[in-house]
């Protein structure tokens, strides 16, 4: 039980779960959102999430997978980035916390994340990467689960090699 950090492309992932760095109206957006949303086919999806009707910052919700090969996705909206004073690191630690729990309460034994608010939402990487670590780290300290922190962009990922080599590592 231990949480890797490796390159890849999230909808991939064969983990039970994998983790949609969402909105709250719970829409099918860009960056990992959308392709998410289109392998997991977007009209069975987009219906599943209609269902639930919205999910607040640092909140998490889930649906089936549908045609991907995780059996379901976690959807947690991020935080936007504003600076960081508008409590965005609390946020940001609640996405992973509550997913984790989440996770946990389904009977889940391994889950992957992607870096959430990273992207669109203007999140600074390192720090963003930091929040991940410290969240999934502390969650692993007394749960039994399998953690991927997977990463798309190379120089995020060079950023891990550096900060946290010995987590980065192949699948
Ligand atoms: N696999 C793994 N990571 C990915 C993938 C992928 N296929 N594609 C992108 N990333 P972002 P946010 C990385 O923008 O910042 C959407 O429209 C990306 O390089 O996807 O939380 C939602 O609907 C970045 O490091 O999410 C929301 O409206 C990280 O995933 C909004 O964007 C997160 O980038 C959420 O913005």
């Amino acid at each position: 039980m231990s949480l890797r950090i490796i390159r890849d492309d999230i909808t991939g992932m064969k983990t039970e779960a994998i983790v949609n760095a969402a909105n709250r109206q719970l829409l099918a957006g860009g960056g990992v959102c959308g392709a998410i949303f289109q392998r997991a086919g977007h009209e069975k999806l987009s219906r599943a999430c209609r269902e639930l009707g919205g999910c607040e910052t640092g909140e998490a919700v889930m649906t089936p997978g549908f045609n991907l090969p995780a059996s379901y996705v976690i959807h947690t909206p991020g935080p936007v980035w504003q600076g960081g004073g508008q409590g965005e690191a609390a946020l940001l630690k609640a996405c992973y916390e509550n997913a984790l729990s989440l996770a946990k309460e389904k009977g889940l034994k391994s889950l992957a994340f992607p870096l959430i608010s990273s992207g669109i939402y203007g999140y600074p990487p390192e720090q963003a990467l930091d929040v991940a670590v410290g969240a999934i780290e502390a969650f692993l300290k007394d749960q039994e689960m399998d953690v991927w922190l997977v990463l798309f962009d190379q120089s995020i990922f060079q950023l891990a090699l550096e900060t946290y080599p010995a987590l980065c590592g192949q699948k």
